[in-house]
């Protein structure tokens, strides 16, 4: 499992005799990296707090090399952990554990196979950046709706593999409810094509499901197929200042109501974490003069020639007003202003980076406990940290928050990380106790393997396990992750 201690090579993660040689002759010699300069960034993750090793980086540029590495490295029992953009938050793509693990980036597999415009789809390989298969997209005059701050550098095989959700899942679904096709390396060498294009298939199990979110455990997804939607031009967006969350989950409904289909994003920010986001990005500012409790982003979406979503947006939140939902409100009038909101939005888990170390609960909860979880929880927590500070924001339309915890101002930060297991603790039963989820969208990885334990039936565990051991035999495809050990 990843450490915070460093990554010393040491004897016990050495390629076995011949390994390094078969792999060089297959990729080449700029499809593997052995300095260790080279290999450090693939071998820390993003919030720079769980650190592995591996003797070596492979990075093959086409299926045929993936399935090549994959054969040379099960044969000799070497574990592969898949890596994109490094970006995942739950320690799924640092290598880490008892045996030898080598990286395996997918960072050169970077072409757009295809575009169909008519069929709405695009064929795109794994490594290729998720900004970039968005632009590819609307360069067509079509949309890829997924979207996520670390756009520009996540993957599409990680947001596959992790079944990324982001700030428009709210009216698109997740990266699951966006992929037609897989192509996949199997943890034997061998290549699955299932890169199908057409919506309806009832062919029997649908295997590509298995793949996305499995985090790298079952196989490689070398490419694949996603769905494209009418492109929306038209974009309304407002920042609004809440009195609390029960207001924030009124407010849903009414824009709901006014904005039909049109509503794409719903977001939450607590003053906790603009504050943060304010105080370390630079040219940030706070829209509005007074400081109120929460924040919402809202957006709406849609062709140019829809009725006027700006005056859409107006008249949802002159009635949330009228009700007391809303205590201010600011509509963004250019593609500046609409920026600077969203960067508001999107830039707390940087700003929370950059505070110090931070404890990440991501979880969901039936939108109507919403109010009443932050409450509890809150309540709770402070319990156990006196001055502790909540840093909550996230997707509330899906019922989604990051529940992430800073520790108190300048208090001691080992001692706070020291607290983990009994913060965490009282935030999963809260979650629990109202029938939510312990990790909504950035999946479990090794950060959440052993909690994951505690919320599955014996059953489930069972079943998931059995498609591990049906899938990968030799527990060659990223072994210590997802999975609880038994
Ligand atoms: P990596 O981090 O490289 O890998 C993630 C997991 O997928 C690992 O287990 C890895 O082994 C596996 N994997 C990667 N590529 C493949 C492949 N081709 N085949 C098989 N397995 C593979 N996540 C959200 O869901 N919503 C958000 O809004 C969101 N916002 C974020 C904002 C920031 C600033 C950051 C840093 C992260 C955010 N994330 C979010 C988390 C992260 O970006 C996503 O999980 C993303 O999908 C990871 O993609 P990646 O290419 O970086 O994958
Ligand atoms: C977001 O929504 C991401 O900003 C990141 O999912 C959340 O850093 C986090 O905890
Ligand atoms: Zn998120």
């Amino acid at each position: 499992m990843p450490t915070s201690s460093g990554h010393e090579a040491d004897l016990r993660n050495a390629l076995p005799g011949g390994v390094l040689a078969l792999l060089l002759e297959a990729l080449g010699p700029t499809g593997v990296l052995t300095d260790p300069a080279d290999i450090a960034p693939y071998v820390s993750d993003w919030t720079g707090t769980l650190h592995g090793r591996s003797p070596a980086v492979l990075r093959p540029s086409s299926t045929v090399e993936v399935a090549a590495a994959v054969r040379i490295c099960a044969e000799a029992g070497v574990a592969i952990v898949p890596q994109g953009g490094n970006t995942g938050l739950c320690g799924g793509a640092v290598p880490g554990g008892p045996g030898v693990q080598v990286v395996l980036s997918l960072g050169r597999m970077r072409r757009v196979r295809a575009v169909d415009p008519v069929g709405d789809t695009m064929t795109v390989e794994a490594g290729v950046v998720l900004a970039t298969a968005q632009e590819v997209a609307a360069s067509a005059g079509r949309l890829l709706p997924l979207s996520l701050g670390s756009e520009g550098s996540c993957t599409v095989g990680g947001t596959i593999a992790t079944n990324a959700g982001g700030t428009a899942v709210l009216r698109y679904g997740m990266m699951r409810e966006l992929v037609l096709g897989l192509e996949v390396v199997l943890a034997d060498g061998r290549v699955w094509d299932g890169l199908r294009v057409v919506r309806k298939d009832n062919t029997g199990y649908d295997l590509k499901q298995l793949f996305i979110g499995a985090e790298g455990t079952l196989g490689i997804v070398t490419a694949a197929v996603l769905r494209l939607f009418p492109a929306t031009p038209q974009r309304a967006t407002a920042w609004v200042a809440l009195p609390d969350v029960s207001a924030a989950v009124a407010l849903l409904g009414v824009v709901r109501e006014r904005a039909a289909g049109s509503l794409t994003t719903y977001e939450l920010v607590s003053r906790e974490a603009l504050d943060m986001v304010l105080s370390h990005l630079p040219g940030t500012r706070d829209p509005m003069p007074g400081s109120h409790p929460w924040y919402g982003l809202v957006e709406l979406a849609g062709p140019a020639s829809a009725v006027d979503l700006d005056e859409t947006l107006e008249m949802a939140l002159g009635e949330a007003v009228d009700r007391g939902l809303v205590l201010d409100a600011v509509v963004a009038s250019s593609p500046a202003q609409r920026e600077g909101l969203w960067r508001l939005r999107e830039g707390v888990s940087e700003a929370q980076r950059i505070e110090g170390p931070s404890l990440k609960h991501d979880v969901t909860l039936p939108i109507g406990d919403l109010a009443d979880f932050v409450a509890d929880a809150g309540a709770l927590v402070e319990a156990r940290l006196p001055g502790v500070r909540l840093v909550t924001y996230g997707h509330v339309g899906d019922g989604n928050l990051h529940y992430n915890l800073s520790g108190p101002v300048s208090g001691d930060p080992e001692a706070f990380l020291a607290l983990h297991h009994r913060l965490t603790e009282v935030v999963y039963d809260a979650v629990a106790r109202r029938g939510g989820s312990i990790s909504a969208e950035h999946g479990v990885g090794t950060t959440k393997r052993d909690a994951i334990a505690a919320v599955k039936s014996e059953v489930e565990l069972d079943l998931a396990r059995a498609v591990k051991h049906a899938l990968d035999p030799g527990g060659v495809m990223n072994p210590t992750k997802v999975l609880p050990n038994k």
